[in-house]
């Protein structure tokens, strides 16, 4: 292996530290934090949900608390084990922990009525920007450290 000189040493820590700089200040979403319990309170009548969209961040832990206004209806969640049913004056709670991204359909699960089919929602599942960051900038640093030892012996 040829000897690296000073400088491509330095132009390695170099790199290193502004890619690790980047990865912080890049303009991504700033509405990310660390993952969070949330409680959604969801109401179902037919032939619909309110809200409809569900937005949370990976890692969440969700509490959906389910009410039906007029009839037996159910909140299957696609991709994930969640499938509760309510009754008018009988809620249901499930609480799930949102590991997988995307966006997944949410579905009556009881069939309520003619338009049963389209009584959809959306779960949608961001990703963590806050704690993806941190970890590119961990896996860029060590990386640089690694490049900058190696090349000294
Ligand atoms: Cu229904």
């Amino acid at each position: 292996m040829s000897r690296p000189n000073r400088q491509l040493r330095f132009a390695i820590v170099a790199v290193s530290a502004v890619l690790t700089l980047a990865a912080f200040v890049a303009p991504l979403p700033a509405v990310a934090s660390a993952p969070q319990a949330r409680r959604i309170e969801i109401s179902a009548r037919q032939f619909a949900y309110e809200p409809a969209t569900l937005n949370v961040q990976r890692g969440d832990t969700i509490t959906v608390h389910l009410e039906s206004l007029d009839a037996a209806h159910g909140l299957a969640v696609d991709g994930y084990a969640v499938n509760i049913q309510a009754e008018p004056g009988k809620s249901a709670d499930v609480t799930f922990v949102a590991d997988k991204e995307g966006k997944f359909k949410f579905r009556c699960s009881i069939a309520c009525g003619t338009l049963h089919p389209f009584m959809i929602g959306e779960l949608d599942v961001t990703p963590n920007y806050p704690f993806a960051r941190a970890i590119i900038a961990t896996l860029i640093t060590a990386i640089g450290a690694v490049i900058y030892f190696w090349n000294r012996t």
